[in-house]
């Protein structure tokens, strides 16, 4: 892209837990010259973590340091990255944003077998039904390079790692 600075694009990966997102981050590393970033695991590996919330079930991250930890690699380029959250980024890391939807019964049995609380279960799916994370993708970026894709079948899974694939070498070929 000629106002990139970057040779390969950064993408970002996103949705409520359980849409797929590290499936298809893993798939399309194999697949692709990209990196796969898995947030939760970085900050979790580089001490990020700020604490525990124990009543949502999930670990609160220190967004600074996380961003700090990102820094660099994001200027290299060539990352995809993979977070249930869109809004704390700096818009210039993305040349795309990827948001992942499944429906909330297919969603239900996903996070049923995770061994969720109700109460995280039901706060995900809610979370899934009201499309916060497609809305804070479209207030956070451009909305021009958000697309929603529908994550629910293993034909969707294929239709989209094809798509992901095509669109980044598309970038590379601009
Ligand atoms: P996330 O990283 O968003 O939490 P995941 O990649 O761990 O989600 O996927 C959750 C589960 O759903 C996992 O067992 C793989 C499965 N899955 C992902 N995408 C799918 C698809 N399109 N069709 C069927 N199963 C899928």
């Amino acid at each position: 892209m000629a106002n990139s600075p970057r040779n390969l694009p950064n993408i970002l990966i996103t949705g409520t837990p359980g849409v797929g997102k590290s499936t298809v981050c893993q798939k399309l590393a194999e697949i692709t010259d990209m990196v796969w970033v898995d947030v939760g695991k970085l900050a979790k590996d580089k001490g990020c973590l700020e604490s525990y919330d124990e009543e949502y079930q999930c670990s609160v991250l220190d967004e600074d340091k996380v961003l700090d930890e990102m820094e660099d690699m994001m200027d290299e380029g060539g990352k995809i990255v993979d977070y249930h959250g869109c809004d704390f980024f700096p818009e210039r890391w993305f040349d795309a944003i990827f948001v992942l939807r499944t429906d909330n019964t297919v969603l239900y049995d996903r996070l049923a077998i995770r061994g969720y609380s109700t109460k995280k279960l039901e706060e995900n799916i809610q979370s899934e039904i009201f499309q916060v994370i497609l809305e804070e993708a479209k207030e956070s970026y451009e909305p021009e390079i958000v697309h929603e894709l529908q994550n629910n079948t293993s034909e969707e899974l294929e239709k989209n790692i094809t798509d992901i694939k095509n669109w980044i070498e598309a970038w590379k070929n601009k």
